[in-house]
């Protein structure tokens, strides 16, 4: 008792002594535990905790290296640098579902540019709690100024021994208890969730600051081996023509125009879908049954979000784990559906109503071998939503664009339409009809109107949906009037999901009209609801359609924006050598889906990478054997993905 009295008066004797240093250390240590619970929720996990002890007890220990004047600077640079990385990250998870990177300084340009998306979705409360750090610390040099506490001498030996033995215990305990795959992620940051909640916050970034100031020696010796490993890729699973089994899709659409339209923010979840026998997307639930639709299809993007869509289908390769491809790789060479269409006589443009800048597309859409971008300055901008011009106007002014073209090229055509009023937050709904998702419930015989999703996040997105369709339902109409439908193909894709946070998908599952209530798990009527039921529903619709030909076929089978490309190409009658994806028609065996984390999506089971762990789509047993195998499948695919962005290596595979 006396031994703990007297190690108690020591310790607050010590904290006194250097009350700064205790407030920095503490803080930092809270704040990177808050930040893993708003963001992976990550409540109990002593491993990131015991990181994040180790790390700052290591920054603290540097402070008795230091000259007596510059201890207090450093030590509020560092408060100051450690709020800052805390916040950034909280906000950037809000909106990427990840955690900040040096190398993706350059994308975060394009966070900013959303402004809308970044005040009402990204900038929260939870992201301005971690501020308290620096109001106590002003807090804490005030009370000094006032010479409360005026010692800030430190005696150095001593103090920094005890303070690195317990900073290097704490890194140890990790280490040791890590396995070889948690190394492997630190290492290839594929997965920054998965890194985050094993090593904690700090490590992350410091970690990643390293990884991005790599020098340039590491590149090139990670260039052979990386151009070694892609070769072999391709000489054991790449597209070889000689091996190509035609199918019934095979060149119908040769020579025929194709119109893309990138739909953003589409999500499957609202074809046929109906809120008091009103059709959510009316245009496009036609059009995916007369079409070819792919109903259990996934976007695969990244960081890149619209731009990493626009990449994957283009090239079927995989958009870059590490930044963005239109931002930071914009300079290598692909292979894309643009430069195989060019090669066979098209005219190729994109149209897109906002700046050409953003996602670096007036230089990208060059490389990727658009003819022209038509961007804003093409448009009069009479009409706005959200982000800028109103789809409706935005398809009734492209539809004059290409029949220009039509006229002037005398060619077959290939445009690429990027839609914008369908984007978070879905709150500009001036110009749009309004759209009833409330519910009606029978009480004693009696009607009774229930809210239900209206006027909620995941209401309004239904309501802009049903603007976004009927524009599109518009632009199919206006454009067979102009004769512009004969002889095209049109082909329809989400770009990714609508990043609606989960509590309003539990609401829309799990709402009880009748006693007004949320069902729990175990009540009568509850549907299944959890993180990956979200993930699956993230899924965007896929539709190829024609005026002339009534397919009428639904595709069930699990399939990826990775396999537009050799789908659309099978159908062209064109290929790419490089291309990683497969035709969804030839697809023999079931098929797996990856994202860039490495997890993936197969007929049976939704792997999350970063918690190891499976969900069982198919309520079937599943080995482990099977979850392996695809999971090696799937990191082998982003390697190569990965190393053709990095090291530029179409350019010299071109040249075997
Ligand atoms: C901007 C549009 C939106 O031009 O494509 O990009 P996003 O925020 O969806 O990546
Ligand atoms: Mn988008």
């Amino acid at each position: 008792m006396v031994s703990l009295n007297k190690n108690i008066e020591k310790t607050t004797k010590t904290i006194k002594k250097y009350p700064i240093l205790f407030y920095f250390a503490i803080s930092s240590i809270v704040n990177a535990t808050l930040l893993r619970i708003v963001t992976v929720r990550n409540y109990f996990d002593i491993k990131p905790l015991l990181m994040d002890i180790g790390i700052v007890l290591l920054l603290s220990a540097i402070t008795f290296m230091l000259k007596e004047k510059n201890r207090k600077k450093y030590l509020i640079t560092l408060t100051i640098a450690l709020t800052a990385i805390c916040i950034i990250n909280s906000m950037y998870y809000t909106y990427y579902k990840s955690f900040a990177s040096f190398s993706m300084l350059a994308t975060s340009v394009f966070v900013v540019d959303v402004k809308d998306a970044v005040m009402e979705n990204v900038i929260q409360l939870k992201d301005i709690i971690f501020t308290w750090q620096i109001i106590g610390l002003i807090v804490l040099l005030y009370e000094e100024n006032k010479k409360k506490y005026k010692d800030f001498t430190f005696t150095k030996k001593l103090k920094i021994r005890k303070i690195l033995i317990v900073s290097l215990v704490c890194c140890l305990t990790v280490i040791l208890s890590s396995s070889l795959e948690d190394f492997s992620r630190l290492t290839k940051e594929w997965n920054k969730k998965g890194v985050v909640m094993n090593f904690g916050i700090y490590l992350y970034q410091a970690n990643d600051l390293i990884q991005s100031l790599k020098p340039q020696l590491n590149n090139i010796l990670g260039h052979d081996t990386a151009l070694k490993n892609t070769r072999e890729y391709y000489e054991k699973y790449g597209y070889k023509e000689e091996n190509k089994q035609d199918n019934e899709y095979s060149n119908i659409f040769e020579g025929k125009n194709l119109i893309v339209i990138h739909a953003e923010s589409l999500q499957t979840i609202a074809i046929d879908l109906e809120f008091n026998s009103k059709e959510v997307t009316p245009n496009l639930n036609k059009l995916a049954h007369e079409g070819i639709y792919f109903s259990n299809f996934y976007s695969q993007v990244g960081v890149g979000t619209s731009s990493d869509a626009e990449f994957t289908f283009s090239t079927s390769l995989l958009p870059s784990s590490n930044g963005t491809v239109f931002v930071n790789y914009y300079d290598r060479e692909y292979i894309t559906l643009q430069k195989l269409l060019k090669e066979k006589g098209y005219y190729v443009a994109s149209m897109h109503a906002n700046d050409g800048e953003f996602w670096n597309r007036e230089v990208m859409h060059k490389n990727m071998g658009y003819d022209k971008l038509y961007d804003k300055d093409y448009y009069n901008i009479d009409e706005t939503i959200g982000l800028g011009l109103s789809d409706k106007s935005f398809f009734n002014q492209s539809v004059n664009l290409i029949k220009k073209i039509q006229q002037e090229e005398q060619s077959p055509f290939y445009i690429n339409l990027i839609t914008l009023s369908n984007h978070t937050p879905f709150s500009d709904l001036d110009n749009m009809e309004p759209f009833d998702t409330s519910m009606y419930v029978n009480i004693n015989n009696r009607s009774i109107r229930r809210e239900y999703i209206n006027n909620t996040v995941l209401g309004n997105y239904f309501r802009s949906l049903h603007y976004a369709d009927s524009a599109i339902g518009e632009f199919i109409e206006k454009l067979d009037d102009e004769g512009l439908l004969e002889n095209t193909v049109i082909v329809i894709y989400g770009d990714h999901d609508a990043r609606i946070e989960e509590n309003y998908y539990n609401i829309y599952y799990n709402y009880d009209g009748v006693y007004d209530t949320i069902l729990s798990e175990g009540d009568k009527g509850y549907t299944e609801f959890n993180e990956y039921v979200y993930e699956l529903d993230r899924k965007v619709p896929f539709i190829i359609w024609t005026k002339d030909t009534k397919f009428s076929k639904e595709v069930t089978k699990p399939t990826g924006m990775i396999d537009a490309l050799p789908t659309l190409g099978n159908m062209f009658g064109i290929y790419s050598k490089y291309q990683l994806g497969q035709d969804m028609f030839s697809i023999g065996e079931e098929n797996t889906v990856a994202f860039v984390d490495g997890s993936y999506v197969s007929e049976k089971i939704y792997y999350n990478s970063s918690k190891d762990e499976s969900y069982v789509i198919k309520k079937e047993a599943i080995s482990e054997e099977y979850v392996r195998e695809r999971r090696n499948k799937v990191d082998k695919l982003i390697e190569v993905s990965n190393d053709i962005i990095k090291y530029d290596l179409i350019k010299e595979l071109e040249e075997d």
